[in-house]
């Protein structure tokens, strides 16, 4: 189980910026699917609430901030993100979750897998049970 803050490699200028991140190179896979959650306008409590069996992801929040938490049996981490050039790496079984969002927050998230609900473990008690 890993988690850790990607910083994306920075161009500067005299009035730009361009960051970028690769696969295989700041991005540990090969990227299979991007998607982005935004319009989070009723969900303003807490979202998420899974695990992945076999789906490793980089986020990154577009737009305003984020927080993410990060339960990994032993340990809660708390992330922030939304900062221009700061990703976060979660790797496999690493119960995940975020709060503190705003309605304009836009999430891009970039995975190792194309979409199959077969990949999500969505009960608390069975993420415990598979990670003991
Ligand atoms: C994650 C967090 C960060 C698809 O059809 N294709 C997709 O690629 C995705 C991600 C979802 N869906 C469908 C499945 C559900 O019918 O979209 C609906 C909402 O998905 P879900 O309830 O899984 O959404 P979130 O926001 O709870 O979780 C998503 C990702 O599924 C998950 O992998 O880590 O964002």
């Amino acid at each position: 189980m890993e988690i850790k803050y990607i910083e994306a490699t920075t161009k500067s200028g005299l009035r730009w910026n361009l960051s970028f991140i690769e696969s295989n190179n700041q991005i540990p896979f090969d990227i299979k699917r991007v998607y982005y959650i935004y319009d989070l306008f009723d969900d303003w409590m807490q979202r998420w609430n899974h695990a992945h069996h076999n789906t490793k992801q980089v986020l990154f929040c577009i737009n305003w901030k984020v927080k993410i938490w990060f339960d990994t049996w032993n340990e809660i981490q708390e992330f922030i993100l939304g900062k221009a050039n700061k990703w976060v790496y979660i790797s496999l079984m690493v119960w995940h979750y975020m709060t503190d969002f705003s309605p304009w927050c836009i999430l891009l998230v970039i995975a190792s897998e194309v979409y199959n609900e077969n990949n999500y473990i969505r009960e608390y008690a069975s993420f415990r049970k598979l990670i003991k």
